[in-house]
């Protein structure tokens, strides 16, 4: 999700340590949230087989938190063997530079508190639903993994340089709303698509959003909005493109984009290369 400030959020902040996390108190959850999370759960497994990229929907296999809130801590030596990864326990959203302190040191913070029944179709901020089910499974994911510190990285170095807000929305277009271009079609990857239960089906069958292949600098200059369904997906060959998209050093990107104009969500320019999608053939 995105960042804001650390002002009015839901989250109990009241406890946490320096570095923005807190414990996960597990014992904690009632068993209304636990019955609640199994309804997100059971919503979006269903949805998945058919919306999701393949790399989600093993990872999702080869871990089994459907039944209940899951503890970090029995799944944290599993992340470790897999990708050197570690989740965090955190209240809610943190301020730019911390989170991306957790990223650039291979630590995923993961909000501690569940959203109320009501808001079982729709969230502003991160809850654990969102945190764990959209963010976690593609940690298990090496090059994914790789990207996601080399995110953090450059979001420190943006911080620097004060161009946070670029990053961010590189961020958005891809760990948060990226698609993948697969033999099967265009899959979702992106954890605010991943663990919603409207936008999943949308992002790949509906003809209202325009969908455009990969551009760091055409994402870095688009807004975007985040209390709608997306206007505008960028489209990955493979988690490698991303990987290596970071790879250079953002500064001259940022030199040239200081003085160019911001494009709205729901452009397409003459330039874009725009991708089809064709809704899932039945038997996915
Ligand atoms: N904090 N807990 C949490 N989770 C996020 O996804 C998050 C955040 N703070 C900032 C943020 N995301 C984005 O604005 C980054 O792209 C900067
Ligand atoms: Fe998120």
């Amino acid at each position: 999700m995105t960042g804001e400030t650390t002002h009015n959020l839901r989250g109990d902040y009241s406890g946490m340590r320096p570095d923005y996390t807190v414990d996960q108190a597990w014992s904690a959850y009632t068993p209304e949230e636990h019955a609640l999370w199994r309804r997100l759960y059971a919503r979006q497994a269903a949805l998945v087989p058919r919306y999701a990229c393949r790399e989600f929907i093993d990872s999702l296999a080869a871990l089994d938190f459907g039944d209940a809130i899951p503890r970090f801590d029995a799944v944290n030596p599993k992340l470790a063997r897999a990708t050197n990864w570690r989740i965090v326990a955190v209240p809610g959203l943190l301020p730019d530079r911390a989170f991306f302190e957790h990223l650039a040191h291979r630590r995923f913070p993961v909000t501690v508190w569940l959203r109320t029944p009501a808001e079982f179709d729709y969230i502003v901020e991160p809850d654990v639903f969102h945190d764990f089910f959209g963010h976690v499974p593609l940690l298990f994911d090496p090059v994914f993994a790789d990207y996601l510190q080399a995110y953090g990285k450059g979001g420190l170095k943006a911080d620097a340089l004060g161009a946070i807000e670029m990053l961010s929305r590189l961020y958005w277009y891809t760990v948060e709303f990226g698609l993948i271009a697969t033999p099967a079609g265009v899959r979702a990857y992106g954890a605010g698509i991943l663990s919603s239960g409207g936008e999943l089906p949308y992002c790949i069958e509906s003809d209202a959003p325009n969908r455009i292949g990969f551009d760091l600098l055409r994402i870095m200059r688009t807004r975007y909005k985040i209390d709608t369904f997306q206007e505008t997906y960028f489209v990955i060959r493979d988690f490698r493109e991303l990987f290596e998209a970071t790879a250079p050093d953002f500064t001259p990107y940022y030199a040239e984009l200081s003085h160019r104009e911001p494009i709205l969500p729901g452009a397409v320019l003459a330039t874009d290369p725009v991708v089809r999608s064709e809704p899932p053939s039945a038997n996915t």
